[in-house]
């Protein structure tokens, strides 16, 4: 076969190549294997020393010609690609802006937050401050100080947890308040909202964490007249008019008196029903004028000032407040139950 045959065979095939690129690095990949160093036409044109000297020049001619035509071909089949390359992907990326937005899924406050939250907002509306403290305590704090002596039964390892000899997980928030009292001057008006910690099991009204919020007024001439009118007040701001407290005897070792408090059943308001089992008054915290003996222990002087205190439960309230019948949803996270909180 001559030269010009072979040229021309060559041709065809690397055209035939070309015109099948189909991308743009497939169409790279055929010109370094067509035009690099290792092509046929590379090959002939190395080869052309094998020639005789009249035939040499007709034929590098031809083999530079076919090169030119060549590479012509494949810038224009490269515009071409790279011209449906660039349809493909603005078809492809292309946003609908009218199509509406895909919202992230937004989380919501816990119930017991959303209660705590409303408590908060209500007493800090009657002048108390919000104080926050350790949920890892000195015994000292926790019990000597709110009169429960060594060997009281709630000290028993049965009822805390105990991380040594001297240190619990707070069973009230109650150290915060005794800690206002040893560092401020009366008049003191203080909540404390919070977990606390007792060794229970859980079932469907126990959990060994639960919240608490107590509150606590120092000041001269403080009575238990006082402490109604403030519950009274906590109890129609939250739950409405015509809802007010039932005060009952009772003893907390850090009140003296001390009672329980029940507010009016807001499901029947008073009349009786199911959720008040037909009393009328659901029993939701605890209170009493602050034992002396405690006011002496947090340097306040008991023949100069007096006050109150109360603690309030809140895993309970917000059990009531949203008709929620088994404590362990509260803290099991499932979002089927939590997402029905949100606002
Ligand atoms: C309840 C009862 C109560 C207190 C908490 C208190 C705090 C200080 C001094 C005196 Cl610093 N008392 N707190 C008083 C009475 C009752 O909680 O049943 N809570 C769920």
């Amino acid at each position: 076969m001559g030269m010009k045959e072979r040229i021309g065979e060559i041709h065809e095939a690397m055209v035939k190549e070309l015109l099948g690129a189909t991308s743009t690095q497939n169409l790279e990949d055929i010109r370094v294997r067509l035009l690099g160093k290792k092509g046929e036409l590379t090959a002939l044109l190395r080869g052309m020393g094998q020639l005789s000297p009249d035939e040499r020049p007709k034929a590098g001619q031809m083999i530079n010609e076919a090169r030119a035509k060549l590479t012509e071909m494949l810038e224009k089949k490269a515009e071409e690609i790279k011209a449906r390359e660039q349809a493909e992907a603005l078809e492809r990326e292309t946003i609908d802006v009218t199509q509406p937005a895909q919202l992230p899924s937004l989380g919501g406050a816990h119930p017991i937050n959303m209660v705590m939250d409303e408590l908060i907002e209500c007493f800090t509306g009657m002048g108390f401050e919000v104080l926050e403290g350790p949920e890892v305590e000195l015994d000292h704090y926790n019990f000597e100080l709110m009169n429960i002596p060594k060997n009281h039964p709630a000290r028993d390892a049965q009822d805390t947890f105990y991380v040594d000899d001297n240190i619990v997980l707070r069973t009230h928030t109650s150290p915060m308040q005794a800690r206002a009292m040893l560092t401020r001057k009366p008049p003191i008006r203080v909540i404390c909202p919070g977990r606390v910690y007792r060794a229970d099991e859980v079932d469907a009204t126990h959990s060994p964490v639960f919240h608490q919020m107590e509150g606590l007024v120092i000041d001269k001439d403080v009575n238990m007249a006082d402490l109604r009118g403030t519950l009274n007040a906590f109890a129609e701001k939250l739950y409405g008019k015509g809802i007010t407290t039932r005060f009952r005897p009772s003893f907390f070792p850090f009140t003296e008196p001390s009672t329980e408090v029940d507010l009016t059943c807001s499901s029947c308001h008073g009349k009786g029903c199911r959720i008040c089992k037909g009393t009328g008054w659901i029993e939701v915290l605890g209170g009493g004028m602050v034992n002396p003996k405690v006011l002496e222990m947090c340097g306040i002087d008991s023949s100069v000032y007096s006050g109150f205190a109360f603690g309030i439960g809140l895993e309970r309230i917000t059990m009531l407040r949203y008709g929620i019948s088994d404590m362990r949803l509260l803290y099991e996270g499932d979002v089927r139950f939590l997402s029905q909180f949100r606002k």
